[in-house]
């Protein structure tokens, strides 16, 4: 019989990306149905997912805010889902800088709303699988010298966001503690592809630069993250989601860390622009200066490694995606 699976936030970013290339794939649409909620925050989009909405019967779409219990109740009175995966969150660190509350409504409260109704099925019926979807943020910064966060090195979160999405994850890690809920998580490094909100760095530098407007570099530009492209963030996903063992985090990463300063240096020239439009500007407060991955533990238990090289096909896939968006 086909299991049917909660997805949350998937008319953002990774998790619409998500719905294109993971849950509509012929091998996984004939065992899996997919019921996808989304409050359809300022980040969310249905028209990202309306193309597969409209040709798939697998796929089932509900507006509800992760963080209204009872609608949560509901739905899962619903659906006798056999797994979730929340990908729902507020995610930019500069917002969560301004207005930190909605980051603990949606990413703490809003995953324990989750939590609970999943602990009440899995009680009913066994059989379930949560998978929370985490960041790498919530283990800090890192000097140039210091060596890649791996599942052991110590959460220690420095902006009200990865402060949130760390939070999620010690009540994720409660809940199989204290109830044996059967829960994973993934702390994956900086996305980049199609559809993202362009708060974010590379869309931002992208829309910036074909408008031959500034482009904004906090600080001195040296600030390093590691790039994954979002199709190789989601493969790893569902490695964890159908593969991992429960109560364990499973660290995901591009194996791409780069300078923002040369990031945004690529991009103006695929675009044929000058470095003058580079404009250096106020640093970001408790700015992190490096995030770095080490994946090994995914990789040997798992069998995933990221596939997308960085300068030589994701950025200009990326690059080629906005252009067709904005460019005049
Ligand atoms: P995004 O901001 O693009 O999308 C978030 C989605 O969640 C939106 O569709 C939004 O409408 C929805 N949402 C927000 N609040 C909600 C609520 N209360 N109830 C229901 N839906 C709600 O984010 P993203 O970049 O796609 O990130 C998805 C997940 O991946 C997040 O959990 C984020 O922390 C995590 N993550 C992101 C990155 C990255 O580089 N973008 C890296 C690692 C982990
Ligand atoms: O205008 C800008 N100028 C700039 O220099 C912006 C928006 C960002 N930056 C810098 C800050 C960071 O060093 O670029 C880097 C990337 O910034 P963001 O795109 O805001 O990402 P980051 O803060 O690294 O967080 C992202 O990766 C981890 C996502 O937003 C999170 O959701 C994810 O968990």
């Amino acid at each position: 019989m086909k299991q049917t699976v909660l997805l949350t936030g998937c008319a953002g970013f990774i998790g619409s990306n998500f719905v294109k290339t993971v849950a509509c794939r012929a091998d996984i649409k004939a065992l899996y149905d997919f019921v996808i909620v989304d409050a359809l925050t300022y980040a969310g989009n249905l028209e990202n997912i309306k193309p597969e909405l409209d040709a798939h019967s697998h796929l089932k779409f509900h507006q509800i805010d992760i963080r209204d219990s009872q609608k949560i109740h509901d739905l899962f009175k619903k659906y006798a889902f056999s797994g979730v995966i929340n990908f729902a969150a507020e995610s930019h660190v500069d917002r969560s800088i301004e207005s930190p509350n909605i980051f603990v409504e949606t990413n703490v409260l809003g995953t324990l709303n989750l939590l609970k109704e999943s602990l009440a099925l899995f009680e009913a019926k066994g059989n379930f699988k949560y998978l929370q979807i985490s960041t790498d943020e919530v283990y800090g910064t890192l000097q140039m010298e210091d060596a890649p966060f791996t599942e052991t090195t110590p959460l220690a979160p420095n902006s009200p966001y990865s402060a949130s999405k760390a939070s999620a994850d010690l009540i994720c890690r409660s809940f199989f503690e204290t109830f044996k809920l059967p829960v994973v998580i993934t702390r994956c490094s900086n996305n980049y592809g199609p559809l993202q909100v362009e708060e974010k760095f590379i869309p931002l530098m992208i829309k910036r630069a074909l408008a031959n407007e500034p482009l904004p570099i906090y600080g001195t530009g040296m600030n390093i993250r590691d790039w994954i492209y979002v199709d190789d963030h989601n493969e790893g996903v569902w490695k964890v989601f159908t593969n991992g063992t429960a109560g364990e985090v499973y660290n995901l990463g591009g194996a791409s860390e780069r300078q923002n300063l040369d990031v945004a240096k690529m991009i103006l020239k695929a675009l044929g622009k000058p470095e003058s439009l580079l404009k250096f500007v106020t640093d970001r407060k408790g700015h992190d200066f490096r995030y770095a991955i080490n994946f090994s533990k995914t990789q040997k238990e798992l069998g995933w490694s990221p596939k997308v090289r960085f300068e030589e096909e994701g950025l200009n896939r990326t690059i080629e995606h906005y252009k067709k968006l904005w460019a005049k």
